[in-house]
């Protein structure tokens, strides 16, 4: 049993005397990857990586191996190839999350984890668009609750995967609900799933994307153009507005504060819109603090008006069945969702969309382009106050 889990390594593979196996890797596959080899990638990589071993009953160790520890290989025929990259997608049960891990595992170059709520609805998801099974894997995570991401993270590492690109978009939106609803640690239900989960979410798994050796590691977070009042859709009211934060730093748990931000009366819509503002400037702050020590690049994206997704469940029904419409014959922001998979794709994949710090958009023709966020979304105070309330209401100051 030993001699044949020997015999599947590779030669950049040893195992010790203790019997500890150790991956390493020679640094000219490493570094060899250029960004062009990034284009050309496979998804036969034959480098693996010694996730753990179990020793059984007789005393042999069995190893157990996944890919995806070395970024080259060389193929037979002597050519550089690069292996899958990993990238987290949250909320990939629908919309633009499903469209994106869609369009991700077609490539064949990377291998999605859909870090879903509901297990079931992903995989009936992940089925209904024809993911290739072997690209995709869901795993277990309910951002409205601290304790589930810190065991998703737990989760994940475990699975011995490097991360390459983390994609925080999952969303709720409530437009029509009249009172506040909340997250397990009490905070309201908008602001604290879409930007207070994906912070902890985030800023915990950091150090996982610091440690990927592939050659353009990135986190992007899902931003929109409602929360940008430089824009007419940003200034349809209830507008976006953060305030004095004094909301947040209460706990938006509506009983001694506000459940919203800026510490006003409730409004699910404004909610919304300023979680996203939220979003925006948390891609910014993690942009000036770590991008420069790490290479990551961190982005924010509006990927078009994609009026046909599970966001706007909860609003009435008139506005469900007008507001395609609407978009794609009067504004003309329409995108569709295969559309907006694409886009978001991009942002994770492409080559040229490696610049740290940008809020991108695209323009008719559905070419990227670099967007001007609004006065409030890329205000650096701002977005250092709400990094440091936020540190403390998910347990990390
Ligand atoms: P969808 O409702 O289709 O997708 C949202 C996803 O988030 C779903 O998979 C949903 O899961 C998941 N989700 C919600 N709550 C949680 C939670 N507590 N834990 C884990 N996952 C959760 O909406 P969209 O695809 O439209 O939204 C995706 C992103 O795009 C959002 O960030 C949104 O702000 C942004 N966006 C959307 C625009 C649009 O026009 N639709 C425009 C601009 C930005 P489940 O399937 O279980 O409900
Ligand atoms: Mg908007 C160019 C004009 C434009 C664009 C691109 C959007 C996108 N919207 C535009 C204009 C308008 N909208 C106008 C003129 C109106 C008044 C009639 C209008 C209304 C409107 C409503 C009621 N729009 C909405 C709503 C919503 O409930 C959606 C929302 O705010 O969700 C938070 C929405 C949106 N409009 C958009 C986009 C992208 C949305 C939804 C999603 C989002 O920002 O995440």
């Amino acid at each position: 049993m030993a001699l044949q889990a020997a015999a599947l390594l590779p030669s950049t593979f040893s195992i010790s005397k203790e019997g500890k196996a150790s991956a390493t890797l020679k640094s000219s596959s490493l570094f060899g990857a250029s960004l062009s080899d990034y284009t050309k990638s496979d998804s036969g990589s034959s480098s693996f990586k010694v996730k753990s071993q179990r020793r059984l009953s007789n005393g042999v160790v069995r190893a157990t191996m996944v890919s995806s520890a070395g970024v080259t290989t060389n193929s037979p025929a002597g050519k550089k190839t690069l292996r899958k990259g990993c990238a987290i997608v949250t909320g990939a049960s629908s919309g633009l999350g499903l469209a994106t891990a869609k369009a991700l595992s077609e490539t064949g170059k990377w291998h999605v984890i859909m870090a879903c709520r509901d297990f079931l609805k992903a995989e009936k998801a992940a089925k209904s668009v024809g993911m290739p099974k072997e690209n995709y894997t869901i795993m277990h995570l309910d951002l409205a609750s601290l304790d589930s991401v810190r065991q998703f993270v737990d989760n994940f590492r475990r699975s011995g995967r490097a991360l390459d690109v983390l994609v925080a978009n999952a969303a709720v939106y409530q437009p029509t609900a009249k009172e506040p609803s909340f997250t397990a640690e009490g905070f309201e239900l908008s602001v604290g799933t879409n930007h207070l989960g994906h912070f902890l979410l985030s800023r915990l798994l950091l150090d996982d994307l610091k440690q990927s050796d592939y050659p353009s590691k990135r986190l992007i977070i899902v931003g929109s153009i409602t929360g940008n009042t430089n824009t007419l859709a940003g200034n349809v009211p209830p507008k976006a507005n953060l305030g004095d934060l004094r909301g947040m730093a209460g706990g938006l748990n509506g009983i001694n504060s506000s459940a919203m931000i800026d510490g006003g009366e409730f409004d699910g819509a404004k909610a919304y819109k300023d979680s996203k503002v939220c979003n925006m400037l948390t891609m910014q702050e993690f942009h000036r603090r770590y991008h420069e020590e790490t290479g990551i690049t961190f982005a924010s994206l509006y990927p078009g008006c994609i009026a046909t997704t599970g966001l706007f469940r909860e609003h009435i029904p008139l506005f469900r069945l007008l507001f395609p419409p609407f978009q794609k014959y009067i504004t003309k922001g329409y995108v569709s969702e295969t559309e907006s998979g694409k886009r978001l794709a991009q942002v994770v994949s492409d080559p040229s969309l490696t610049k740290s710090g940008v809020y991108w958009s695209w323009n008719k023709d559905s070419a990227s382009f670099e967007n001007q966020l609004s006065e409030e979304a890329s205000d650096a105070q701002k977005a250092r106050k709400v990094w440091e309330v936020s540190e403390k209401l998910v347990g990390l100051a």
